[in-house]
C-alpha cells in the first residue's frame, strides 16, 4: 500500500509541471472581422437653372439641361446702343469635388433669314436666305457674376464681343461642392454703321456650355 501511494503522488507532480510549460510557450488571441472597403472618388457634377432674378438662384430647381433658352430675342433694334434685356443663369456645383468653372459659347450658327434688305445688300455680298450671317460681329455681352452661395465668380466690367465668348474662359475659381453662382448676361450692340447694315435680318443661335474641371 505504501509504495502504491508514493507512486501515485509522483505521477501527479509530473502531470502538473507538464501542463504549466504548455501554457507559457503557446498562447493566442484573434481580432476577427477585419475589412477594407473602398469609397468613391470625388466627382464633378455641374447643373444650371434659368431664373428671372438673381435671388431666385437660391431656391431654383437645378438640372442637367432645363427646357428653354436663357436668351431668346427677336426683332432686335440694331440702331440702339442700350443694353438689351439681361438674362440670368444660375450654376451649381452638385458634385463632391472642388473645381474651377469654365464658360463658353458653343454650337454657334449665324445665318441670313429671308430676303436681303435693300440697305443690307449694299454692304453684304452673302445675304440670300441661308447664307452666312454677320450678327455675331455686332453683338457683345456684359457678363456679371453674383455670389449666391460661397461662389468666387469672375465679372468683367467691359462688354465681351460675342466671338471672344466662343473660347472657354474661366468663370469661377475654387467652385466647391454646394456653391452657386449667378451669371448675368446682358446683350448689347457694339458696332459701326456698316456692321449694323450687314447684320440686318440675320439670326444668331448658340448654346452656353459650363464645364467644371479639376483646379490647377
Ligand atoms: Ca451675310
Ligand atoms: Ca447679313
Ligand atoms: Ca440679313
Amino acid at each position: 500500500m505504501r509504495w502504491l501511494f508514493l507512486g501515485g503522488l509522483g505521477a501527479a507532480v509530473v502531470l502538473l509541471l507538464g501542463s504549466g510549460l504548455v501554457a507559457v510557450l503557446s498562447d493566442s488571441v484573434t481580432s476577427d472581422g477585419n475589412k477594407v472597403e473602398s469609397g468613391t472618388l470625388p466627382t464633378h457634377d455641374v447643373q444650371i437653372a434659368i431664373v428671372g432674378a438673381v435671388n431666385e438662384c437660391r431656391s431654383a430647381s437645378f438640372s442637367d439641361g432645363p427646357a428653354g433658352a436663357a436668351i431668346d430675342l427677336t426683332n432686335v433694334d440694331l440702331t440702339s446702343n442700350a443694353n438689351l434685356p439681361r438674362q440670368i443663369v444660375c450654376v451649381k456645383n452638385n458634385g463632391s469635388a472642388t473645381g474651377r468653372l469654365m464658360r463658353s459659347f458653343v454650337n454657334v450658327t449665324d445665318v441670313e433669314v429671308g430676303a436681303c434688305t435693300v440697305h443690307e445688300a449694299t454692304q453684304d455680298s452673302t445675304c440670300a436666305d441661308g447664307d452666312d450671317g454677320e450678327l455675331e460681329e455686332v453683338l457683345s455681352f456684359l457678363v456679371n457674376a453674383a455670389n449666391i452661395n460661397n461662389c468666387s465668380a469672375l465679372s468683367d466690367p467691359n462688354p465681351s464681343p460675342f466671338g471672344s465668348l466662343i473660347d472657354a474662359e474661366l468663370a469661377a475659381t475654387d467652385f466647391a461642392p454646394g456653391s452657386i453662382c449667378a451669371f448675368l448676361l446682358v446683350p448689347t450692340i457694339v458696332a459701326t454703321d456698316d456692321q449694323r447694315l450687314v447684320a440686318q435680318t440675320d439670326r444668331l443661335t448658340w448654346d452656353i456650355l459650363f464645364t467644371l474641371e479639376d483646379a490647377l
